[in-house]
């Protein structure tokens, strides 16, 4: 969906970011995570999660919105609830997210469907590593390989390549896609970063996962700070 944050209100949010990408995390609040480059001799920030709620209410106001809410509680067909949060500081240097399915993330052991909702702040485009999704709509809503596994080790054009897109997106677009739809990024190789947001959802039916998922989350995959950045093919969606 084209422009579903104006102009006013992406400031705000990229601002926030900035801000987020050098704030030492609050203690119960986000989880930043720290990679080697893949391309540059550096560490970089490539992912924060956990960051909406109480500890940042005006962000959480603005970013879960009542339209949001409302596309989402249509695609779901009842309320939506928060699973996971995360924004993607596809940093120039960063590696690729190969073709996968979110669900084979570890996500099958809280629930068996959700719905992500991909927040675009900075321009997308291919060279600074803008997402490529399956178009065609011929994926069957279960997994298509192993769990943890990417689907292939290619970077886009995935294959068939009729059946993908590369999603050239603005500031403010938003994307909606479910969890098991197939989608990856290649590396950013230009100078320009590429920050999305992803919030992913569940239907209300499915109760409140978050919690459980993060506290799992940290006790195999914690948080970690800038000079213990992991290497790469580490990372966890
Ligand atoms: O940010 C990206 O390019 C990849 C996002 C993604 O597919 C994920 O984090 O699961």
């Amino acid at each position: 969906m084209k422009s579903f944050y104006d102009e006013k209100e992406m400031k705000v949010i990229s601002s926030w970011l900035d801000d987020l990408h050098d704030k030492i995390p609050m203690k119960g609040g986000e989880a930043k995570y720290y990679e080697k480059s893949a391309l540059k001799d550096e560490n970089i920030l490539v992912r924060v999660e956990h960051f909406l709620g109480y500890h940042n209410p005006e962000i959480t106001k603005l970013i879960l919105s009542q339209k949001a809410i409302d596309c989402l509680t249509e695609l779901f067909d009842e309320p939506p609830v928060l699973f996971k949060e995360k924004v993607n500081y596809k940093l120039p240097g960063c590696r690729a997210d190969k073709l996968h399915q979110d669900q084979a993330a570890g996500w099958n052991a809280y629930g068996d469907f959700y719905i992500s909702m991909g927040i675009v702040v900075d321009e997308n485009r291919k060279e600074n590593a803008a997402l490529s999704f399956m178009k065609s709509g011929n994926y069957k809503k279960e997994l298509m390989g192993e769990e943890w596994k990417p689907l292939t080790e290619d970077d886009p054009p995935y294959q068939p390549e009729d059946e993908y897109m590369l999603l050239n997106a603005n500031p403010g677009d938003v994307i909606f896609f479910d969890s098991y739809v197939p989608h990856g990024s290649p590396a950013n190789t230009s100078n320009r970063s590429r920050r999305n947001i992803f919030l992913t959802f569940n239907k209300q039916s499915d109760g409140d996962k978050r919690e459980k998922y993060y506290a799992d989350k940290w006790a195999v995959y914690p948080p970690n700070q800038v000079d213990h950045a992991r290497a790469e093919g580490s990372y966890l969606v």
